[in-house]
């Protein structure tokens, strides 16, 4: 498991293909592979990543390599019967394009090992709600980087409740100009400053140990 470590640490996406094909065949199970050995890393990449030890793009490599490893193991994962951590729907609000950050959220929250359905960029309250219904998330994570596409966060919130469903998702928010005071003010349940965080956020809503 230390080579997994040390290839997903460093991004090595092929050698990581490999390794986990190599486990797989030495009879290592799947989700040994995902939990002790993918998610723990990546665990350790967010720890490093919010104390500014490494940098934006260090961890979308290790985050796509992460990805290209669990397609490996999904099959196997099913044959197990190995549960997600939990649902997260992930968006951009309406108005806003700006996907690079709601992207690294997706990617962090899959390697934490949550199932995340990814809504997109300008995605309208009306477009989250149904998503929802369908999805049966747990978690709504929002982003916004334009002060103007802010507002979009506030009325996805009315329109959760206009629905009768806001106690039945958390929903967190995150972007740039958004700040703790700003989500307690539209009344989101919290606020995530990158993505760490988020998944930090994730898994306390959902009453998950946060390491
Ligand atoms: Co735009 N843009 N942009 N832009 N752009 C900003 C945001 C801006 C600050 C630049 C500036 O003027 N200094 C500014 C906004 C100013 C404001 O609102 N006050 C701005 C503007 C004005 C615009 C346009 C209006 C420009 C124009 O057309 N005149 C236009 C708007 C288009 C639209 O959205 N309708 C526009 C367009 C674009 C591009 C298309 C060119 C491109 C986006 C490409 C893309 O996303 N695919 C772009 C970019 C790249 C930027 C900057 C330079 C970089 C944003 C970024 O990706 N950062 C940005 C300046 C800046 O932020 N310094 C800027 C890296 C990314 C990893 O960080 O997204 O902040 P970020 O995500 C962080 C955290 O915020 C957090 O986690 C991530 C880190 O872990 N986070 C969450 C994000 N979402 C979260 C959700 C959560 C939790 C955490 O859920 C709980």
């Amino acid at each position: 498991m230390d080579e997994l470590k040390r290839l997903l640490s460093n991004g090595d996406a092929e050698g990581l293909i490999g390794e986990v094909k190599r486990l797989l065949d030495s009879g290592t199970k799947a989700g040994e592979i995902l939990n002790d050995g993918l998610i723990a890393t990546m665990a350790v990449i967010g720890e490093r990543f919010k104390k500014n030890e490494i940098f934006i793009p260090e961890v979308l490599i290790s985050a796509d390599a992460m990805q290209a490893a669990t397609k490996l193991l999904e099959p196997y994962l099913a044959e197990s019967g190995i549960k997600p951590a939990g649902r997260v729907l992930v968006g951009t609000v309406k108005g806003d394009l700006h996907d690079i950050g709601k992207n690294l959220v997706c990617m962090m929250l899959k390697g934490a090992g949550f199932e995340v359905e990814d809504c997109g960029i300008d995605v309208s309250a009306e477009k989250f709600i149904e998503s929802i219904k369908s999805s049966g998330a747990q978690v709504l994570a929002l982003s916004s980087l334009l002060t103007t596409s802010m507002p979009a966060m506030k009325e996805t919130i009315e329109g959760l409740k206009a629905n009768d469903m806001r106690d039945k998702i958390k929903v967190m928010v995150g972007g740039a100009p958004i700040t703790k005071g700003f989500a307690d003010q539209i009344g989101a349940d919290g606020y995530g400053k990158d993505a760490a965080e988020a998944v930090d956020l994730a898994k306390e809503f959902l009453k998950i140990e946060v390491k």
